[in-house]
């Protein structure tokens, strides 16, 4: 027998108290001294009080919340999936319906403001001198800031125009436009009968209340796993997939596990990549995903979306991870396979799960943001209401006739990935969450000196939205972001 444990017995044996050999079974599973003085003290305090001088298994598993709560709620819903709805037009009508329904579901949106009641289209401002101010709204084509003016440059279905801005301020909104981003301006005439830009407003968000969970249970969120990639940290995941079926309390409260994207490192997708595998083909990342996963308790709910590290199509949206590489996944009862970006619902609480490829462009080209702090280019996306607004650069895009990057309804918990950057940040009321990574630093990432935080679990508590996270990463240094 342990030395600690013979203390805690001894302990509760001076009091008075047996000890049934099921309880003592658990006990001796307790590897934390000071936690098993504690369990023993404070259930002698209590039995005491009841004046029941025993101690046995249903004690413990009642301490130790072993015992699952069956009136804890784990619903899953998956509101919206582009996986079936991939339709792959072709070419430049493909495009232009893309962009057509881009502009309408966005139009759509901003409607909900007051100042589109005086919305004007693009040919009609153009071909009439404006006596007041007017709105038009239209997608960003061109922007270009010279000596100290920016011009910029919309289109609507009826036409396109130059306008510009002379406001200080709003020349930096506008520096922060992205190229195909959607957004309402307010115009005038100016002197040398041009258009002068005097206002831009994003779709953005409203206020609004946020939906939470009735009953108290928790989500973890996960990204970019890399399984399969030499630096994948194996051991750490193990331990956190441990801790999800341990005795701890709140573990016993975890219904669901959202992975965002990158969930293995996959095959080809950068030069010699094979040369950085342990695991050379997609069947056996997925097979060593799978078995990781199997650890999971069956009455959590794990939602798999992919990253363009993972099997299927590169190009947004993506469809789920496909079953033909790995059966086992989409036939478990708890797993539910979803595309990118996907929205789903935990007992009420609406997720947006984006891998978060955009980011790359935005960064590229947004004056103030940067890698470092993923959250911030997350609140730009929120504010346009599109996840991956710039076509043509380093983000693939497919030509879907629907344009189901565009964000419609508005999630309570907004989850993103790709950065390797874990962080937490509230806009509005939504809870942002990046949730980092659980691969070391790559050769690539230290040549172009992106440090990652590995190794950090995001945990959520879905009726108060209180945020734990946990540092399964060597590095005591590893933190959080907010
Ligand atoms: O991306 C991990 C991070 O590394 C993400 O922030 C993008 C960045 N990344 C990845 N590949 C490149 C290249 N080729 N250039 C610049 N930045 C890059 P992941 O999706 O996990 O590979
Ligand atoms: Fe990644
Ligand atoms: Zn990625």
């Amino acid at each position: 027998m342990k030395k600690e444990l013979s203390f805690v017995l001894n302990y509760a044996l001076n009091k008075g108290f047996q000890i049934h050999p099921d309880a003592f079974k658990i006990l001796d599973d307790i590897t934390d001294v000071k936690k098993l003085e504690k369990i023993i003290k404070e259930i002698v305090k209590e039995k005491t009080r009841q004046k029941q001088y025993q101690i046995n298994q249903n004690d413990l598993e009642t301490y130790l919340g072993i015992k699952d709560d069956p009136n804890l709620q784990s619903d899953l819903k998956v509101l919206s999936d582009p996986t079936e709805k991939i339709t792959s037009g072709e070419g430049v009508k493909g495009y232009n319906a893309l962009f057509s329904s881009r502009f309408n579901k966005l139009k759509r949106i901003i409607s909900e403001r007051p100042e589109s009641k005086m919305l004007k289209s693009i040919s009609v401002v153009k071909s009439t001198k404006l006596e007041n101010d007017v709105y038009v709204c239209g997608l960003v084509t061109a922007r270009s800031a010279e000596r100290n003016i920016t011009k910029l440059v919309l289109e609507d279905p009826s036409g396109s125009f130059e306008g510009i801005i002379f406001d200080d301020e709003l020349q930096k909104t506008a520096g922060t436009l992205l190229i195909d981003q959607f957004v309402m301006v307010r115009v005038a005439t100016a002197k040398n009968s041009g258009l002068m830009i005097k206002d831009l407003i994003m779709p953005d968000l409203p206020d609004q209340k946020i939906n939470k969970s009735e009953s108290e249970v928790y989500a973890v969120f996960l990204s970019d796993l890399h399984i399969g990639s030499k630096y994948f940290m194996e051991e750490e995941l193990v331990e956190f997939v441990k801790w999800i079926s341990s005795p701890d309390p709140v573990a016993r409260k975890v219904r669901f596990v959202l992975i965002g994207g990158d969930m293995v490192d996959g095959v080809g997708i950068y030069p010699n990549q094979n040369k950085e595998l342990v695991c050379q083909t997609i069947e056996d990342q997925l097979q060593k995903a799978e078995d990781l996963l199997d650890k999971i308790p069956t009455n959590v709910k794990i939602i798999i979306m992919p990253g363009n590290h993972d099997p299927g199509r590169r190009a947004l949206p993506q469809p789920a991870i496909p079953q033909k590489y790995n059966s086992g996944l989409w036939e478990r009862e708890n797993i539910e396979m979803v595309g990118n970006p996907a929205l789903v619902s935990l007992n009420g609480v609406k997720v947006l799960m984006f891998h978060g490829q955009s980011i790359d462009d935005i960064v590229k080209t947004t004056p103030g943001l940067s890698y470092d702090r993923p959250t911030d280019v997350m609140k730009n996306l929120l504010r346009a209401r599109h996840l991956s607004p710039v076509y043509g650069s380093s983000t693939p895009i497919a030509p879907e006739v629907e344009d189901l990057l565009v964000i419609e309804d508005i999630p309570d918990i907004f989850h993103v990935g790709h950065v390797h950057k874990a962080q937490l940040d509230m806009y509005k009321g939504i809870l942002l969450v990046n949730s980092g990574s659980w691969q070391k630093q790559t050769p690539f990432q230290a040549s172009v000196g992106m440090v990652p935080n590995p190794g950090l679990a995001i945990i959520v508590n879905l009726k108060t939205f209180q945020v734990f996270h946990e540092n399964y990463s060597s590095n005591s240094d590893n933190v959080l972001q907010s």
